[in-house]
């Protein structure tokens, strides 16, 4: 019945399709033979429809997804799970200039351990910012669990701006939590370790090893997380896991997981059994609760010392003061998640085949009441499971991940073992549908899932295996996210993507209305700092700078010149290169790479990067632009000379490898007059339209004025060149004036057509 009805939803869909077409049996036949030749169902018509977006279309969310163990973070849309872009936070990647500009140097520098420089993150959870426990799209953090990093994103331009190290941990998987006001970002640790750096041996495992959870402190006007107002609580050496903030009634309280509390050291090498079996033979584990909101207040009291510069609460003190209480759970559970009403928490068991379902009330109560069962090794009150449980529910063979659906009580749970999803009521306990996946569902997502307010609608199961579902490509396997609807009572599967950058573990969706980033700088800016660059440069003010051996060179790119064209440096000399990009154009971004020095900057619109390195070699090194940004692209490049030392660089004329006439100058000139009355026109086009009600065309027009006074300055020398007889470079600097009325015509032309396709009106 299902089935039928389904068709019929399909046939439906195809009689829409064909009517839009002018002609219906025209539109059907070709329709229905496309289907035929690709092989297609109704039902994969159907789902094609639900994610197609046509050209120049939007998606209506916004996915931030982990890079897994690529250190990067994946952006891509939602229906239509096309990919917008990578963004690179622990890992340097050159076609962001990521690690190659001196400015995000200095941001992964911020990542150093114990004095290296890491250039690779695990990326785990990403969290977005909140305001009142809803998405404000402003910021996605995200977590390194092999290095315990976290990462500030600026959503106003996706770009990483700093990364802060624990100074406690040696692993963390359990971050990013955010607070409802994004007060704090959650980051337990793993694997349990000495605080101290310094060596202690394994059997000193209980006493001295030592697991926690960081409350980072963030501020939303700098968009920086503040060290020295952060926060963490020693927890004993369990392996703490995910985490979950409280929200609305159970504001100011956190819930953490953990396995292995066991304590189990490994240790095949010595004949004792693996972690694997001493890590899993207890039948509960220990959600950790914890009270931020006193810890804060105990903080800004002055109550709390510093350690390794550094707050910490010991459990000494978290017990005295009562912040931190523990309530078993199923046996290694992995995911933690407070509802959008804040009143439960859920807890997947990943060993055991139940979704366990706790009462906030209850817990409140409980410590209270000082109701406990006992307390754990280290002295920690014990919450006992039947005081805190509202129910269990049998949800399928390997719980991981729950996800909240926008209509109340209705959740979806990741089934990892049994390669499923699961839309079950936690309110009820009823189990409302189950969807296969292939294979082995890791986390999945649902639309604003984590928030206050859920949007339902789509699903995103992120899988850890592929096997079949994609075109081989040898024995690494793309990842593999499924798309799901969820707008109806039953789970429709929609789409596969493969994702072939690292395992991602956790995504979070955002409604795409949120984000508004910018489409360019202010003239010379350092982006990574977010503040004007004391690099930044005009045009015309090229200049460089030589102290000592040190060479500071402040250049200037736009459509189709470097300026300098030549750099001169001699050998054993340090070399920054300083280039300002100049365009206000969208997406007029120029590259920069140099032979040799490994140098690849990219430096979008208003954007000032730079990069230093040492010239060790006297030698010719060419560089050029590394994006295609104009139709003489190829010819936006220069020389850097090292010359030995000592050499003096020759002053002598450089011969042209063509000669030109006063001809060849006439020639030139008509060419740019006629040039000039296409662009006339185009400028009487555009100004006699409202042309100023389109932010696109405003800035477009912007560029094309300041196109054109080059060409006027372009022109002014080649007269001059001219009335002094000097037709060589009268002829040259006709042609650079050409050059400019060219890019002038390129952009006005790209302003009358934006006016032409959307409606622009004439007003005189
Ligand atoms: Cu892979 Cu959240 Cu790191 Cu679960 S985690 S699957
Ligand atoms: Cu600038 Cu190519």
């Amino acid at each position: 019945m299902k089935f039928y009805s389904r068709l019929g939803g399909a046939l439906l869909l195809v009689a829409l399709v064909s009517m839009m077409i002018s002609s219906f049996a025209f539109a059907e036949s070709k329709l229905q033979k496309v289907m035929k030749e690709r092989g297609l169902t109704e039902k994969d018509v159907l789902a094609a429809a639900k994610t197609y977006v046509p050209t120049g279309g939007r998606d209506e969310y916004i996915v931030c997804s982990s890079g897994g163990q690529s250190g990067h973070v994946i952006f891509y849309g939602i229906p239509s799970m096309r990919i917008l872009k990578y963004v690179a936070v622990f890992t340097p990647e050159p076609w962001q200039g990521y690690g190659f500009d001196d400015e995000s140097k200095a941001v992964l520098a911020q990542g150093r351990i114990q004095g290296k420089d890491i250039v690779f993150g695990d990326t785990h959870h990403p969290a977005f910012s909140e305001t009142d426990g809803d998405y404000n799209g402003r910021y996605v953090f995200i977590n390194d669990k092999a290095n315990p990093r976290l990462a500030v994103i600026d959503l106003h331009d996706f770009e990483t701006k700093q990364i802060v190290a624990n100074p406690f941990f040696r692993s963390a998987h359990g971050g990013c939590f955010v607070t409802p006001n994004t007060e704090y970002v959650m980051e337990a640790s793993q694997y349990a370790a000495p605080y101290k750096d310094e060596f202690v041996p394994l059997n000193d495992f209980n006493d001295e090893y030592r697991g926690g959870l960081t409350y980072w402190k963030f501020n939303m006007d700098s968009g920086r997380l503040e060290p020295e107002n952060s926060f963490t609580f020693e927890m004993p050496p369990y392996s703490q896991d995910l985490c979950d903030a409280g929200k609305g009634p159970s504001y100011g309280w956190g819930f953490t997981n953990s396995f292995c509390t066991e304590r189990y050291v490994g240790g095949i090498e010595k004949g004792r059994p693996p972690y694997e079996a001493g890590c899993s033979s207890k039948d509960t584990d220990f959600m950790h609760v914890t009270n931020w909101k006193k810890a804060e207040e105990l903080v800004k009291a002055g109550k709390v010392t510093k350690v390794n510069g550094a707050y910490l609460i010991t459990m000494e003190q978290a017990i005295k003061e009562e912040l931190m209480f523990l309530i078993p759970e199923p046996k290694s559970p992995h995911g933690v998640d407070v509802t959008p009403d804040g009143l439960h928490i859920l807890v997947a068991g990943k060993l055991d085949s139940h979704a366990w379902v706790y009462s906030f009330e209850k817990i409140m109560k409980a410590i209270k009441d000082k109701n406990f069962e006992g307390t754990d090794p280290y002295g920690l009150p014990i919450i006992s499971l039947d005081t805190a449980l509202e129910r269990s529910v049998n949800v399928g063979l390997g719980p991981l991940h729950n996800q909240f659906d926008s209509v109340d009580g209705v959740v979806y749970t990741s089934i990892y073992v049994d390669s499923q999803i699961t839309k079950w009521n936690y309110k009820t306990g009823k189990i409302l549908d189950t969807l296969p996946i292939h294979y082995n569902v890791g986390h999945l997502m649902t639309m604003e899932g984590d928030t206050k307010h859920p949007d339902g609608k789509y699903l995103v199961a992120l899988n850890k295996l592929s096997i079949d579902r994609f075109n081989p490509v040898g024995p690494l396997h793309p990842q593999n996210h499924q798309l799901i609807d969820i707008s109806g009572a039953q789970m429709e599967l929609l789409y596969d993507m493969p994702l072939p950058l690292g395992e991602p573990h956790y995504a979070v969706a955002i409604k795409a209305d949120k984000l508004q980033p910018t489409v360019r700088y202010k003239t010379g800016w350092n982006s990574r700092k977010d503040e004007k660059s004391p690099f930044r440069c005009r045009a015309g003010r090229e200049k460089v700078v030589r102290e000592g051996n040190k060479v500071d060179i402040y250049g200037t790119l736009i459509r189709s010149h470097i300026t300098p064209e030549t750099i001169e440096v001699y050998e054993g000399d340090t070399v920054s290169i300083h280039l300002t990009n100049l365009e206000r154009a969208q997406d007029e971004v120029h590259g920069f790479a140099m032979y040799g020095h490994n140098v690849q900057l990219s430096i979008e619109p208003g954007k000032t990067a730079s990069a230093t390195f040492t010239v060790d070699k006297a030698g010719v090194y060419p560089y050029y632009c590394t994006e295609f940004c104009s139709a003489l692209h190829l010819e936006m490049q220069g020389y850097m000379l090292v010359m030995p030392k000592g050499y003096k660089p020759q002053d002598a004329a450089i011969i042209d490898g063509e000669k030109y006439t006063k001809a060849d100058y006439e020639a030139q000139v008509a060419t740019n007059i006629a040039t000039q009355d296409v662009i006339n026109q185009v400028v009487g086009f555009i100004t006699s339209h409202n042309y100023k009600d389109f932010p696109i065309v405003v800035s477009l027009v912007e560029d094309a004025t300041d196109q054109l006074g080059f060409a006027e300055e372009a022109k002014t020398k080649s007269e001059v060149a001219a009335a002094e007889g000097d037709f060589q470079n009268a002829m040259l600097w006709a042609n650079q004036w050409w050059q400019y009325q060219v890019k002038t015509a390129d952009l006005g032309l790209r302003a009358k057509t934006h006016l032409e396709q959307n409606g622009a009106k004439k007003v005189k």
